[in-house]
């Protein structure tokens, strides 16, 4: 079948998007195509269709406004790393961190699979924005998918639709992103990135992490490769303001590895304890930071999302009451547990679990079901989510449309570490703070595919996410120090540290508080801390501890540098760093053997 589009009715004058689209919409082969506008009745229309097909299915407006329920095929449920790659044209610039395929190749493969896979379905055109429109900080994207879902997450995640394609005009630059569903067959799953070309080809999938193609595709990997050509950094981090009693805000940068409370830490709720010093945080971003010098030499951020993907089980009002409420209403929940009466339920959430329901998996669900080998069957995948905009957030920044964000006084490291590493500690400058961010490692979680409970080494946060050769991404963050007038501060956190029995030592959520008074406090140069061959730590009495059950050992154990146990972290960082070769930096090497000698010294 031939079929013929109606180009001159397309509303947008910009020749090259018209071309692209054609291109595609050739190989797709939609039915029909339509242009998102981004409007509410645009969104109405889209979710009757998709609660026609089941796509979606509305929740009890009651209870739940706006709100709706997706389930992604069972094989379909994170994102997909072993599928991912970086299509650059040597493989040297992807380095050794990434997947690799020769953009010829990947184009081929892919091609293969989009072939005719949208017949019958229609294409949608979705504009959007990382970043306010118009602000010198923002990357706009035109995303190509034949899934209403993706349509309505990109419409909560990014600013989207006709305000977008006007800022384009008629020769902007925009990266190309394709996303078709297929037939969700893995073995035809290939989520590729093309930095030279400026695109992003997803095929197979329908999860999140895959497919939402401003996130982790445009915002991370695509954005980093621009960012190091431009001058800027594109990170895996959470932006938070800590207003303190005098009204001085403390902006703070943070990369964690995925599923280590990021999000919770974005909300923070001061604890009762500490209610007394009237500290307030204001949520500026829980997952992506784009970080740019202005004319002042230092450095300042900006979240490009307008909304949360976050990780449903385990929320709660205890753990993040702030997301809580966020997500009330127009939320999209993905892969949690369904009720008859369109409830839903996750693992870890208030209140008593229903007394049956449909699981993620699509199948009858009872509390306390086991299956044939005796496990306990969830209701909620771990990895479900929800979709809600970041407007909702009782603890949102109004600085969040401010077209130069705010300015980064601190960046924090932390990763998933039960030995060794301290509950904090401050590198003694840039340099040395670069070497924490690139030698964080992390337990791995079940956003990831793969073994959970290893340790992996994931610098920055940024191992699935960067977009080149890592080895030259080290140089990057190196050589932005040397361009700044005064750096932020860099610190590593680590709230997951055990016990003999494998307790948690530190109460965690709302208290970590009193580890970012402490980081403010060194920033603000009224913070002790001693000197230790890996950093600054603080002492016990550095940090108030006021109104916290925790015994003087526990608190000692937090803070102890056990050399032995560093030693030993060393030999291991020196094994991670050959797999960098020629492409890890002079300065970084030097770093280790500079940790490493005053190890062997004390
Ligand atoms: C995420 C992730 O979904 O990091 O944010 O996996
Ligand atoms: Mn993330």
């Amino acid at each position: 079948m031939f079929i013929t589009y109606n180009v001159s009715s397309w509303p947008t004058k910009h020749a090259q998007l018209k071309i692209w689209i054609i291109e595609m919409a050739e190989l797709c082969q939609p039915d029909r195509i339509h242009w998102c506008d981004g409007s509410e009745e645009e969104k109405k229309m889209l979710e009757q269709e998709a609660f026609k097909t089941g796509e979606l299915i509305e929740l009890d407006q009651e209870k739940w406004p706006g709100c709706v329920y997706h389930r992604t095929h069972p094989n379909d449920v994170a994102r997909t790393e072993h599928l991912t790659y970086i299509c650059t044209s040597t493989k040297k610039m992807a380095g050794p961190t990434n997947n690799w395929m020769p953009p010829d190749e990947a184009y081929k493969k892919a091609r293969e699979i989009f072939y005719g896979s949208m017949r019958g379905r229609t294409m949608y055109v979705v504009p959007f924005s990382m970043g306010p429109i118009g602000s010198p900080f923002s990357k706009i994207g035109v995303q190509l998918t034949d899934n209403i879902y993706v349509v309505l997450n990109m419409r909560i995640m990014t600013r989207m639709g006709s305000a977008v394609l006007k800022k384009l005009g008629t020769n902007g630059k925009f990266t190309k992103c394709l996303h078709g569903k297929a037939d969700l067959d893995e073995k035809k799953r290939l989520i590729l990135h093309f930095p030279e070309d400026n695109t992003i080809w997803s095929v197979g999938s329908g999860y999140g992490g895959n497919v939402l193609l401003g996130k982790k595709c445009l915002a991370l990997r695509i954005a980093s490769y621009l960012a190091r050509q431009e001058g800027w950094l594109a990170e895996h981090m959470l932006i938070m303001g800590v207003e303190d009693p005098s009204g001085r805000i403390t902006y703070i940068a943070g990369a964690f590895p995925s599923a280590c409370g990021k999000t919770n830490l974005a909300m923070l709720i001061p604890p009762e304890s500490m209610k007394h010093k009237g500290y307030r945080i204001w949520t500026v971003g829980d997952d992506i930071a784009w970080m740019r010098i202005d004319t002042d030499g230092r450095l300042w951020a900006i979240n490009p999302e307008t909304g949360f993907f976050g990780v449903a089980p385990g929320t709660n009002y205890n753990t993040n009451r702030n997301a809580m409420e966020t997500i009330k209403k127009n939320t999209i929940f993905t892969n949690v547990l369904l009720t008859k009466d369109k409830n839903i339920w996750w693992e870890g959430m208030d209140g008593e679990p229903p007394q049956e329901g449909i699981n993620w998996e699509g199948k009858p669900w009872r509390p306390g079901m086991v299956d044939k080998k005796g496990n306990i069957v969830l209701g909620a995948h771990p990895n479900s989510r929800f979709t809600a905009p970041i407007i909702q957030c009782p603890s949102i920044s109004n600085r969040i449309e401010h077209h130069h964000g705010v300015l980064i006084d601190a960046i924090v490291f932390g990763g998933r570490r039960p030995h060794t590493v301290p509950l904090v500690y401050e590198s003694f400058d840039w340099k040395h703070g670069v070497f924490l961010g690139a030698t964080m490692a992390s337990e791995r979680t079940a956003a990831q595919y793969g073994k959970q409970g290893e340790i992996r080494r994931d610098p920055m946060a940024m191992l699935p996410f960067c977009g080149y050769n890592m080895g030259m991404y080290f140089q990057h963050w190196l050589d932005m120090g040397k361009k700044m007038e005064k750096p932020p501060k860099i610190f590593h956190v680590n709230w997951f540290r055990t016990d003999k029995d494998g307790n948690y030592l530190w109460p965690g959520f709302g208290e970590n508080l009193r580890v970012l008074e402490w980081i403010i406090g060194r920033c603000l140069k009224t913070a002790g801390a001693r000197i230790t061959p890996i950093g600054y730590v603080p002492r016990p009495e550095d940090l108030d501890l006021t109104g916290l059950s925790l015994s003087r050992e526990a608190m000692e154990e937090l803070l102890y540098v056990d050399k032995e146990a560093w030693l030993e972290e060393a030999k291991e960082i020196e094994r991670f760093f050959k797999t960098f070769g020629s492409d890890l930096p002079m300065e970084l090497k030097n770093e280790l053997k500079a940790l490493q000698e005053r190890l062997m010294k004390e």
